[in-house]
């Protein structure tokens, strides 16, 4: 965003500046910092990030403009454990968070800020989530002492000047999220500071009753960049249960047909799985096409119409590395080429520019995210040259194929929901929902393989209702009712479609048994086809599923009997996700919407259960 160059100090906006006083009395900062969003401040961050060695500048001619850091390896992804939603009503957290009593929480985590930011300078951002033109600007204020973050943050929103300067307009009318952030690592004077300051104690706190966020001890990603999940996901959700909207975890994507159609596909899957890539997708079938509108996050209101529509309301991707190479994700690496990046925790080559599992041209030599020597012996040895959750933060704006729509406040109607998730079994390639309470069903209890997207063991199946388990701001049972709600609310034949996907089904060889990525072309088109009334589907217990020869497999190279294994249900493989429905449906006793329970009676009934 354009900026005036000067640096502003302080704010009109009374309520503000208190606040921003508040935490600097508590957190003694030597400094406050007001972001301002101009490029003479990104040459300064940079700078100062390069002198301390968070960051190496990246070679100018590969990657202009861009940036390598590795993190402390204990502080590489979302911890969800360290997570809490403090409603003053535990009932509101629900079964799937943790909680504290506000109260306690505040105590505790005043005496962890006391002095936190000791020795450093503490950034104001102003950013605005969604755009600032549009009738409600989702503001937020974040506070960090971490240069890093502000970085990252001037990539992944809209920050600075322009938008303080609206909130100060719309005075005491402004509603922001205050955002406090600090890695907890205050340096005494003349200590010598490490290149990735963290604490080894966490905690990344929502207050939903007050849209607050207060984070500490972590400078990584959703922990870290607070307009992302932590305000966009957990108090954006609170936000629009209230307000009759929703806040998900999806992609946008637009897609047009050979007859110039245009449709646009909301996909919620869980972290890791899949999001970034199919927003990009470059379809394998002539003369479908796809731009991209977000890659993460979906905003979705009723317009004037009655359709569902969607707005991303970040600036830039925070993408998975590894796996991203020129075949699974083009857009991506044209994107990234552009420069103006950050690479965190991926390797360093020695010519300057940075490389991962799954890149094309591996290295002789390069230095992997731990900062060891890294070859591709060590890579025959298991040994990863890159986090399995590094990322690459990269401004939207350079994306070629951004949807100019993406510019739009409004946002756009969306014709069909995706859910999916990583099994290896049991859910098919693709599915579609009967109507609305179906797909809802389907979200709330779509099932994935745990990601190294946040701390703890990976591969391990839970569900991950609607890809939201960690990013519910409240009682999830409350949620599955909104969604309910929602649909009944809406005039069905206006509403999405919804379809359960599954691109990472396996065969007794451990292979995957559908090509992914591009191909996923495929099952969009056979999904926009469905809508359209053209496709041909079988109707089983678990919803309708394309017969063989209505999936287009032109030009596919894929031996049909493994098109037939990705799209079997098998009753076997259903009936033992049954007592894991149960089990998770137990869960939320009264707050489990009577809908639900009236679906899971029906697909058991359908499966010959009863
Ligand atoms: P978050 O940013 O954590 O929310 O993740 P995301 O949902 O955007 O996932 P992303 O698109 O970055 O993909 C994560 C990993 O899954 C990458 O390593 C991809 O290469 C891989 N992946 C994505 N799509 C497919 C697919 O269709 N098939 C297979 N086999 N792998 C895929
Ligand atoms: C995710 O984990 O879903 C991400 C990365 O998109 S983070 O911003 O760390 O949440
Ligand atoms: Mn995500």
């Amino acid at each position: 965003m354009t900026a005036p160059a000067a640096p502003v100090q302080g704010t009109t906006h009374a309520g503000l500046q208190a606040w921003v006083d508040e935490v600097a009395a508590m957190t003694t900062p030597d400094e406050v910092v007001w972001v301002t969003g101009s490029d003479e401040e990104w040459t300064r961050l940079t700078d100062r990030l390069v002198a301390a060695g968070t960051f190496v500048r990246l070679n100018e001619e590969k990657k202009p403009n861009s940036f390598y850091a590795a993190s402390d390896p204990t502080d590489v992804a979302r911890v969800e454990d360290r997570t809490f939603i403090c409603s003053v009503d535990e009932k509101d957290s629900g079964p799937t968070n943790n909680w504290m009593d506000p109260n306690e929480m505040k105590d505790l985590m005043r005496g962890l800020y006391a002095g936190c930011m000791k020795g450093r300078t503490m950034y104001v951002i102003p950013f605005v989530m969604g755009h600032l033109e549009s009738e409600n600007p989702m503001f937020g204020v974040e506070l960090t002492d971490s240069e890093y973050v502000v970085a990252s943050m001037r990539v992944m929103a809209r920050c600075g000047t322009e938008v303080l300067r609206r909130i100060e307009e719309l005075g005491d009318d402004a509603k922001y999220v205050p955002a406090l952030h600090s890695l907890g690592a205050p340096l005494e004077p003349g200590q010598q500071d490490v290149k990735w300051p963290c604490n080894p104690e966490k905690y990344i706190v929502q207050f939903p009753e007050e849209r607050m966020i207060w984070s500490y001890g972590s400078g990584y990603g959703g922990n870290a960049l607070l307009g992302k999940k932590c305000y966009s996901l957990r108090i954006a959700s609170v936000m629009a249960r209230d307000e009759g909207w929703m806040a998900e975890h999806m992609l946008i994507l637009k897609l047009t047909s050979p007859e110039q159609q245009v449709y646009y596909i909301a996909a919620g899957f869980p972290s890791a799985c899949g999001k970034t890539n199919l927003a990009m997708l470059e379809p394998t079938i002539p003369g479908w096409k796809v731009e991209t509108l977000g890659d993460d996050i979906a905003w979705m209101r009723f317009g004037k119409d009655g359709r569902l529509y969607a707005v991303n309301p970040e600036f830039g991707f925070f993408g998975v590395a590894p796996g991203t190479n020129e075949h699974t994700n083009p857009n991506a690496m044209r994107t990234i080429n552009k420069g103006n990046s950050v690479f965190t925790n991926v390797a360093l080559t020695d010519d300057g520019d940075i490389w991962w599992e799954g890149l094309e041209n591996t290295p002789e030599h390069a230095t992997s995210w731990k900062g060891e020597d890294w070859t591709p012996e060590d890579g025959a040895k298991g040994v990863l040259s890159s986090h399995a959750n590094s990322r690459y933060c990269t401004p939207i704006k350079q994306c070629d194929i951004l949807a100019p729509e993406y510019d739009d406040p409004n946002g756009v109607p969306i014709s069909a929901i995706f859910f999916g998730g990583r099994r290896k079994t049991t859910v098919p390639l693709v599915t579609e929902s009967r109507d609305w309470t179906h797909g809802t069903f389907m979200g709330a209890t779509l099932s994935s393989e745990t990601t190294a997207a946040a701390t703890g063991e990976v591969g391990v199946v839970r569900r991950d209702p609607m890809a939201m388990l960690p990013f519910i701001g409240y009682n999830a049972g409350d949620y599955f009712q909104h969604w309910i709600n929602i649909g009944k609310d809406a005039d069905a034949t206006k509403l999405p479609k919804i379809f359960y996907v599954n691109w990472f089904r396996r065969d007794e060889n451990g292979d995957f048994v559908w090509p992914g990525f591009g191909e996923n072309s495929r099952v969009l088109k056979w999904a926009i086809e469905r809508i359209e009334g053209k496709a041909a589907a079988v109707e089983t217990p678990i919803g309708h599923v394309p017969t063989p020869e209505s999936i287009d497999t032109d030009g596919l190279d894929m031996d049909p009997e493994e098109l037939a294994k990705a799209l079997t249900v098998d009753p076997e493989e259903w009936k033992a996700e049954i007592p894991q429905i149960e089990e998770w449906f137990a869960k939320f006793g009264d707050n489990l919407p009577t809908a639900l329970q009236v679906e899971l009676d029906g697909l058991k009934a359908r499966l010959g259960m009863d």
